[in-house]
């Protein structure tokens, strides 16, 4: 039975800003113990937008409301997102509730690793270079590249979206001049077009050769998305801002993305992160997680189908500063693999 929850905040700063309104991310550790004394860790994150909001449902709402239940993750997660959902169905409330099912998954494992109770595919995955750059000088931006071109990188992400659509040709072409034809290329819009702008822009950055398109459009507007699909040949990626199992089958449903991108603590954790992947596995559609090394990196390694882990450059925890070693996934550049440990193996400092 649960008997506590507790929650620590952390604030860390970044060392490449994501932008000069996102100086640092703020995580949320929450520990739940139960009444025979064992303890689980997990943790809420955000970027930008409401660590405090976050914070106050993990301590009220949600401690009063787990307080003496089994602390079964499946079970728990349901009850809590009926509980939860007159504050909405997911954002806020969905990290917040992440808190705690990463607790339970934490506590769920027992002695053994994650990635052994989800289930091994795989030893490794290739990593993927990311950037929140459209700020970046051209010069900042290609020394980036270079960085991750040298690490030996399998692709490259940077973001789009500039006011004037020639300043993002020259940069997605200085971008490939430098990683060269043989490292994938990918270009993340952050929602910022609108169909009339994604369709010019695709005509004019297709040539550089795109291996997705991440969010052209307001994630939410699946029949945008669905248009635009069907009217290039680039395959678009799209899920960081999605926060539910109804989202994601009504992109998919609906034939709006060629790669699916949940955030596992934006979902509101690994239970429903799994009934994502399993819905997305009906639809042929890869899971690609969304940042979030630390743990997207063990979950990439059990995912049904293929996929690289995203390696935002000096953002993973770990890099952070927030976690001490051994760390739970080591990241050599080209290749995420997973250390020896119990659960999720996040040993926040
Ligand atoms: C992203 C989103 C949120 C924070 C950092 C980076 C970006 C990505 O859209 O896809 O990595
Ligand atoms: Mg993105």
């Amino acid at each position: 039975m649960i008997r506590d929850l507790k929650v620590t905040p952390h604030t860390a700063r970044l060392p490449r800003p994501w932008g000069p309104d996102v100086p640092v991310n703020h995580v949320l550790v929450v520990e739940i113990t139960l009444d025979d004394g064992r303890t689980g860790t997990g943790f809420s994150w955000t970027p930008q937008i409401g660590a405090r909001a976050v914070r106050a449902l993990l301590e009220h709402d949600i401690r009063d409301a787990v307080i003496g239940l089994d602390p079964h993750p499946e079970v728990v997660w349901d009850r809590l997102w009926r509980h939860l959902r007159e504050a909405g169905p997911g954002g806020i409330t969905t990290v917040a509730l992440a808190g705690v099912d990463l607790a339970l998954w934490d506590l769920r494992c027992g002695e053994l690793g994650l990635v052994d109770v989800l289930g091994r595919r795989r030893d490794s995955v290739p990593v993927y270079g990311s950037g929140v750059n459209l700020h970046y000088s051209l010069e900042e931006l290609v020394a980036q590249a270079g960085r991750w071109k040298s690490a030996g990188c399998a692709g490259v992400k940077i973001k789009v979206g500039r006011p004037d659509l020639r300043e993002d040709v020259e940069r997605v072409a200085a971008v490939r001049e430098v990683i060269g034809q043989d490292t994938l290329l990918m270009i993340d819009a952050n929602q910022r077009w609108d169909l009339h702008r994604a369709r010019r822009a695709v005509a004019a950055l297709a040539p550089y050769g795109l291996h997705w398109l991440e969010e052209p459009l307001p994630a939410d507007d699946v029949p945008a998305q669905v248009e635009l699909r069907r009217s290039v040949d680039v395959p678009i990626a799209v899920g960081e801002n999605v926060y539910t199992v109804y989202g994601f089958r009504d992109l998919l449903a609906a034939g709006a993305c060629d790669v699916a991108q949940p955030n596992v603590v934006r979902v509101g954790g690994i239970t429903p992160f799994l009934r994502i992947v399993e819905l997305a596995r009906t639809y042929d559609v890869p899971v690609y997680p969304h940042l979030l090394p630390d743990l997207s990196g063990q979950l990439a390694l059990t995912l049904p189908l293929p996929c690289m882990a995203e390696d935002v450059e000096d953002a993973s925890f770990a890099a952070l500063g927030l976690l001490a070693e051994p760390y739970p996934v080591d990241v050599d550049g080209a290749t995420l693999r997973v250390g020896e440990h119990r659960g999720l193996g996040l040993r926040w400092r």
